[in-house]
């Protein structure tokens, strides 16, 4: 079953709730940077909503994703709660990562979200293992990793996709072609027109979309993911789509022309989704503004929430760590031990 039904009244308007939920998420996530309220680093996900939306909407709830250092989105359309999510930006204990994480590295797998990642291209293998867990365990479960057109370039992706295609494991690999890795435009990136192509040395299906249309990323990955459950292996996506602020915030932006952000933005994944609603009759405009009021008091809440919640204890550093405690560090963390093993 899928987790969103786009195909009724009620899952079309969900996805767009969750479409204004990352937004409102990830323009106050930028705010917050700005202001120095959080810290590490944060890259938005604005503008790239109908990619994350659609593709965890065509997803079981028991299904896997894995994302990328841009995952905000991917979170919360896997399921993820705001609220755990900012307090995890906020280095707080009750950060979905215990406050060790931060924007980077959110992962919650009981929510089938295997983690955010810095380091680029480390999401498809993630997936890989996934799929081939659930091939060995006999489970029905599809294994879907984001990745950027820059990841593409990475060794390790390549050799995520190979294994999943040459094994038939119920992977899909889903590149969101944003058009740029950090500065560099993608047709300085690569030799080919359209990365799907990437799927032919592979041979699994490979298509393009308009990854600004929720509507065609939810048919695209229903499509790759009854393949992928029925047993005859992966498919390659590439969702073409653009994020509408800096690679990070503070990003300068030297290498892109405020044409082409306005042309990109004229086609907002969230606005036109809604005008169509609008046009069928599902929704009227003063709806779409008490969504958008609705997302943006939600993640209100969420900040003030992370802002009063405690910091964890220089202690708690130790903790978490590795799955099965290791005796050193433990003792280490407890004070008995130095750093260098002696006793104190
Ligand atoms: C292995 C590795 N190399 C380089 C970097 C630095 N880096 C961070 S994001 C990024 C660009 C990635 O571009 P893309 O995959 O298109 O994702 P986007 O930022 O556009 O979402 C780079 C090079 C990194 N984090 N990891
Ligand atoms: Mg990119």
């Amino acid at each position: 079953m899928v987790t969103i039904d786009l195909e009724t009244e009620a899952g079309r308007r969900e996805a767009l709730r969750r479409m204004c939920s990352i937004r409102a998420f990830d323009s106050t996530a930028g705010e917050l940077f700005a202001d120095g309220e959080i810290p590490g680093f944060v890259h938005l996900y604005i503008g790239e909503e109908a990619v994350g939306v659609g593709a965890c909407a065509a997803l079981d709830e028991d299904d896997y994703i894995s994302s990328t250092h841009r995952g905000h989105g991917h979170c919360i359309a896997k399921g993820l709660d705001p609220e755990g999510m900012m307090a995890e930006l906020y280095g707080k204990r009750e950060g979905y990562c215990n406050g060790k994480g931060g924007s980077m590295h959110i992962a919650d797998v009981d929510s089938g979200m295997l983690g955010a990642n810095g380091i680029v291209g480390a999401g498809p293998p993630l997936a890989t293992g996934a799929a081939l867990t659930a091939q060995v365990r006999g489970e029905q479960r599809v294994s879907l990793s984001f990745c950027g057109d820059g990841a593409v370039a990475q060794g390790q992706v390549h050799e995520a996709i190979n294994l999943a295609a040459t094994w038939d494991l119920p992977a899909i690999f889903l590149v969101e072609n944003n058009q740029f890795g950090e500065g560099t435009p993608v047709e300085k990136q690569h030799n080919i027109e359209n990365l799907s192509a990437t799927a032919e040395a592979y041979g699994i299906p490979g298509i393009t979309i308009d990854g600004m249309d929720v509507t065609a990323v939810y048919e695209a990955v229903s499509e790759a993911r009854e393949r992928a459950r029925a047993g005859d292996g992966p498919t390659f996506i590439e969702a073409d789509t653009y994020r509408f602020r800096g690679h990070f915030e503070g990003d300068p932006e030297p290498y892109r022309d405020e044409e082409d952000v306005s042309a990109w933005q004229a086609r907002d994944p969230i606005e036109t989704f809604a005008e169509r609603l609008i046009e069928r009759g599902e929704l009227t405009e003063e709806e779409f503004e008490a969504i958008e009021e609705e997302a943006e008091r939600e993640i209100e809440a969420a900040v003030e929430n992370a802002r009063e919640a405690p910091e964890p204890t220089p202690e708690e550093a130790y903790e978490d760590m590795f799955s099965q405690p290791v005796p050193e560090i433990t003792d280490f963390a407890r004070g008995d031990v130095r750093a260098d093993g002696g006793d104190r």
